[in-house]
């Protein structure tokens, strides 16, 4: 594999095309819905660029199926991948947050042996501020037979992913995915509309430095989930107290702690049993990458991605980011985490 270091000039598409080249089997469908993501991602990074101006502000009005108010970037940015991808060929079926169930391949396009799941623009409810947002996604392959993707196919464990990544519109537009061959992330020159290669091989600092979490929920905390938190804080067990960032969407927070270490935190609570964050295009995608960096991501109780789906939309406790600080995690959930999610 050639080895990039972050002054290489290197665009999305030639990084694609080489990691393909270590695959002689690979058919080359994989490298193309990483294209298609990645011409989907210029296209909604346009749109939130323009959202201050273009009045495109404010919700939409409908509801999604999380009975969330829809902005109207969260439509637009859904339409985009949908029409991105749907046509290609690659895949046999998509989901995504804004759509209640499968969303079908038109019956005139070819399907094709991957699934993609996303979540096209989460946090969006921080659009309004000028608070970073990012879309999630997700790659697994087709296990059933037939030619459309079937709910099976999108049930599957995040230990199945072949691809994850996420994109975060943030002071600069970033793409960071991973196919299983480490982290790479791109970072978007808009004045040439390319993808360039910024931080080849990205790997997460074993000791935690930032601690992500909304601590207005720590009156629905189980004990063992304050306690967690105040060792985090150094406030238990002599541990060294970790800065607190929370800016409320998860892309930003994840992508902070990828880069600088430590954790992000969404646990499970008396009113949401399963906490808050999506299993399937959000935790899972995620997970692969922290792992592929050399962190880890968990329920609390066991490997994020060893989780197995049943649902959609099903949501998961999540805590993610360095190892050490996951580690921790476990150690003081592990006798709980079974109660409070029962
Ligand atoms: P809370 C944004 O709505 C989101 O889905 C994630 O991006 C973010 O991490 C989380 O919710 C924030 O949730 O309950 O802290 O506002």
């Amino acid at each position: 594999m050639v080895r990039h270091t972050a002054t290489s000039v290197v665009t999305i598409e030639r990084f694609i095309i080489e990691q393909e080249r270590q695959h002689p089997e690979a058919t080359g469908e994989l490298s193309g819905i990483l294209y298609d993501i990645a011409l989907a991602a210029k296209m909604i990074a346009s749109k939130v660029r323009m959202a201050g101006l273009a009045d495109i502000l404010g919700s939409a009005g409908a509801e999604n199926v999380q009975g969330e108010v829809q902005q109207k970037l969260d439509v637009v940015s859904n339409e985009i991948i949908i029409k991105a991808m749907d046509h290609t060929g690659r895949l046999c079926a998509m989901a995504s947050e804004e759509e209640p169930g499968i969303i079908q391949i038109p019956e005139n396009f070819r399907c094709g042996k991957y699934v993609l799941l996303f979540d096209p623009l989460d946090g969006s409810s921080n659009i309004d501020v000028n608070v970073p947002v990012g879309t999630i996604f997700s790659v697994v392959r087709k296990i059933t037979r037939g030619r459309h993707g079937e709910m099976e196919d999108l049930l599957q464990p995040g230990r199945r992913q072949v691809a994850a990544g996420y994109v975060i519109y943030g002071s600069s537009t970033m793409l960071v995915y991973t196919t299983g061959q480490g982290v790479h992330g791109f970072t978007l020159d808009p004045s040439i509309g390319e993808f360039l290669l910024s931080h080849p091989n990205i790997r997460i600092p074993d000791d935690g430095r930032y601690l992500s979490v909304n601590d207005s929920y720590e009156q629905l905390w189980d004990d063992n989930v304050k306690m967690l938190m105040r060792r985090y804080r150094g406030l238990e067990g002599g541990t060294k107290a970790l800065s607190v960032r929370y800016v409320g969407s998860l892309v930003a927070d994840f992508h902070r702690n990828l880069l600088g270490g430590g954790i992000f935190a969404y646990p499970a609570n008396r009113k949401s049993h399963k906490g808050k964050l999506r299993l399937l295009y959000e935790a899972n995608p995620l997970g692969f990458i922290v792992e592929q960096a050399g962190g880890a991501a968990s329920d609390g109780t066991i490997r994020v991605l060893d989780v197995l789906p049943t649902e959609l939309h099903q949501r998961t406790p999540l805590y993610i980011g360095s190892k050490s600080c996951v580690e921790m995690a476990k150690e003081c959930l592990s006798g709980v985490s079974q109660l409070v999610g029962a």
